[in-house]
């Protein structure tokens, strides 16, 4: 069974991966409303992994005979200003995220808690993978620029970015 502490951080960090997933469906929705097909796809992607992010908390708090909550969502912004600002704001969101995640890891370190330890680790890497793929994003968002002529070319290099997305997913 889980310490309480634990049990109360893990369900913090089950309504933080819930809040992610709409908030990226909130983007998703913005993004096809302003044409950005490959955009749009790219964030129901990440909606529906921080989902599965929060379902895998959900289901180890449970196996640990603890209780796992359904948490209450915020409604998340659902006007941005532009691409480039939605970006900014992912990375931002990506490294809040890691930071909780670091604190879990120490809490499990407090608490020789080696099975919590032990699941988190999926989740210090998956949060490596994230930070690394939005800096590529907004690497190529500063090279592109805001010319006139720069939505169709970040939509086209996210539509590339999903596909490569796609194969890694096939091969896995
Ligand atoms: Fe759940 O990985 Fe991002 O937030």
């Amino acid at each position: 069974m889980l310490s309480e502490k634990m049990e109360t951080a893990l369900n913090d960090q089950i309504g933080m991966e819930g809040y992610a997933s709409f908030l990226y469906l909130s983007m998703a929705s913005w993004c096809e409303f302003q044409g950005l097909d490959g955009t749009s796809q790219f964030f129901y992607r990440q909606a529906a992994e921080e989902h599965d992010h929060m379902m895998r908390i959900f289901h180890y708090v449970l196996e640990m005979d603890s209780k796992a909550i359904a948490p209450a969502i915020q409604q998340p912004p659902s006007n941005f200003d532009s691409v480039q600002s939605i970006f900014e704001s992912v990375y931002t969101h990506e490294q809040k995220v890691t930071a909780s995640i670091n604190k879990l890891v120490n809490l499990a370190n407090a608490e020789n808690d080696h099975s919590t330890h032990n699941f988190l680790q999926w989740y210090v890497s998956e949060q490596r993978e994230e930070e690394a793929l939005i800096r590529l994003i907004l690497d190529k968002l500063k090279l592109i620029g805001d010319g006139p002529q720069s939505l169709y070319f970040i939509d086209k290099e996210i539509t590339e970015i999903n596909s490569q997305m796609d194969t890694a997913e096939g091969a896995a």
